[in-house]
């Protein structure tokens, strides 16, 4: 039997107090439960149930179990010990479950990136997380990820083991890890860390965000309650399996966790999920707010019998009340309801209840999990806004981080002294408690749920040899939301869009951060001091962007 190494907890300061740490207990929310061990109940439970269901097969919850079980003694047979870090990248694919349960069971320690990821991104994950191995199918949307595993492990050579689900080339195939049953660790400590999940990186690059097994445990028990989760649902993921939202809200996670079934979509074309829908009796599904609409507009004349569809949840990015009409509307007619999420990979999640009157579940974003949620809202100095006024909201709570992992600028800037996370939304509250948000207060592009940081797009155009200076901001946009837009001053002969477009992903830059729309300027406003605030800058671009479309016939 392995003892569990010690980096897997969480450094001091980002421990809750023991004040909070005692209430949370007290409240019922934390009661020490581990994935090991509750992955290992409910196959015990369930045995013969389905578990999870992908196109290319199905598990049993015992057969999940014995996957997990295989995959995560193999890889400590290959020499990784407990509390390392592995980066999973995996699209909705029957691999990707198993193997997060078998890197539970063996103590490693999962970091999801997105299968949208490329080079530049993960890399950065390896070295922030310091990881030991990457993970990820052979290939998925066209993307072949052991080029990338080739890249990454030249790149970081700290990654010792690449394992490659499908045809591995030289890397260690999936299918073939083995090893002792018994050497898997029985001992989990709740409070430690689980998983690195991703931040939406609203500055810079993404940041890693230490989960507890306690606290994200508690946060999809609870989540089910509120989205009526039980072992009778069928919960579809057609979002990325590895988001947060598709994970824990209540997610694959919380339905697993009720002995429900899920069903994983590698597709979020309407025709596809909704044949889907009907084979498995699909009864939730999260999804952000273009394809919802997208999916209700298709439901109204689908040949496929979709009636099972109790809940659809809308999250990831705001959905404004003319639309949500809309949405409700399509819904009510297969007899669907509408449920919106406001949630963060930092924690906080909102919810509006399923019982809510139509006129908070189209207006508002719902209001936290818990009661035990505190949230604040301040304006710019940090004192807090009048009842029903605007401001910055501010969280702490039985599952929301107090720190990022390995990131102490990022801590500086994103955590209050007293702990709260400043999650950088501008929101209201109404006088039920429950949010509405009205924006950003830092720039970032929320481009139908994947967040894009300015500074991040800002850097890389920065790095093409005709590009004097770059401004990024969002432009709203009908079916995204809203979409990126570079503003660029060349150095020397203007390049064509299409091939700065071209050039940034061959730099191995996720496709959805290649922005949307290129701009030539011929210089930006300074002001009289002659230095300009990258945020006032990208403010007066983006209103007489916006000025010049109105201003067109
Ligand atoms: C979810 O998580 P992330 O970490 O990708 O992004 C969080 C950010 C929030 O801070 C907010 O800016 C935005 O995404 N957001 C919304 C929203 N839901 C998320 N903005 C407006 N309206 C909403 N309903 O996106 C996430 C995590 C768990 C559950 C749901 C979404």
């Amino acid at each position: 039997m392995t003892s569990l190494a010690s980096q897997d907890r969480l450094p001091l300061s980002q421990i809750w107090p023991e004040s909070l740490v005692e209430r949370y207990r007290g409240a019922g929310h934390w009661r020490g439960e581990t994935f090991p061990a509750f992955l290992r109940e409910r196959a015990r439970d369930f045995c013969d149930q389905i578990a999870v269901v992908a196109d290319t097969g199905r598990y049993t919850y015992a057969e999940l179990d014995k996957e997990a079980e295989r995959i995560g003694a193999g890889l400590l047979a290959q020499g990784l010990t407990p509390g390392d870090r592995v980066i999973v990248q995996f699209g909705n694919v029957l691999e990707f479950i198993p193997l997060v349960c078998g890197l539970f069971y063996a103590g490693l320690i999962p970091v999801y990136a997105l299968p949208a990821h490329r080079i530049t991104e993960v890399t950065h994950f390896a070295r922030k997380a310091e990881a030991s191995a990457y993970i990820a199918g052979q290939s998925y949307g066209g993307f072949d990820y052991r080029t990338l595993a080739r890249d990454l492990v030249a790149a970081v050579p700290q990654v010792a083991q690449v394992v490659i689900a499908g045809d591995a080339s030289e890397f260690t195939p999936l299918s073939s890890l083995q090893g002792d049953v018994a050497s898997l660790p029985q001992d989990f400590d709740p409070q430690a860390v689980a998983f690195l999940q991703l931040s939406g990186g609203s500055t810079g690059l993404s940041k890693l965000i230490p989960r507890t097994h306690d606290d994200y445990i508690y946060s999809f028990r609870a989540s089910n309650a509120l989205c009526g989760i039980t072992q009778d649902s069928v919960y579809m993921t057609a979002l990325p399996a590895a988001h947060n939202f598709p994970m824990s809200s209540p997610g694959w996670l919380g339905a697993l966790y009720a002995g429900g079934r899920v069903v994983l979509s590698p597709s979020v074309e309407p025709g596809a999920a909704f044949a889907l829908i009907e084979q498995e009796r699909v009864t939730c599904v999260g999804l952000v707010p273009p394809l919802a609409l997208l999916w209700a507009d298709a439901a109204a004349d689908t040949p496929y019998d979709i009636s099972s569809l109790r809940v659809m949840q809308v999250g990831g990015a705001k959905l404004v009340p003319e639309a949500a009409k809309r949405l409700m509307k399509g819904l009510n007619v297969v007899g669907c309801q509408l449920q919106q999420v406001f949630g963060m990979a930092e924690g906080l999640v909102n919810y509006t209840r399923l019982e809510d009157n139509d006129e908070l579940i189209l207006n508002t974003q719902g209001c936290p999990i818990s009661a035990d949620d505190e949230i604040r809202i301040v304006d710019d100095h940090g004192q807090l806004v009048a009842e029903g006024e605007a401001g910055n909201l501010q969280v702490q709570g039985p599952y929301t981080i107090r720190g990022y992992h390995n990131d102490e600028a990022a801590n500086a800037n994103s955590f209050t002294s007293d702990g709260y996370y400043c999650t950088g939304d501008i929101v209201k509250r109404t006088a039920e408690g429950y949010l509405v948000v009205q924006g950003r207060a830092n720039d970032h592009i929320n481009r139908a749920g994947e967040k894009i940081s300015a500074e991040e797009i800002e850097d890389h155009l920065l790095g093409h040899p005709s590009v004097f200076d770059a401004a990024v901001v969002s432009i709203p946009d009908d079916y995204l939301g809203e979409r990126s837009c570079a503003f660029i001053i060349a150095r020397g002969d203007k390049p064509r869009a299409v091939e700065l477009k071209k050039w940034m992903r061959e730099q191995g830059l996720a496709d959805f951060k290649v922005p949307d729309q290129i701009v030539f300027a011929e210089a930006f406003d300074t002001t009289a001091v002659g230095k300009v605030s990258r945020r006032e800058l990208r403010a007066q671009l983006r209103q007489r962007f916006l000025d010049d479309a109105a201003a067109e016939p």
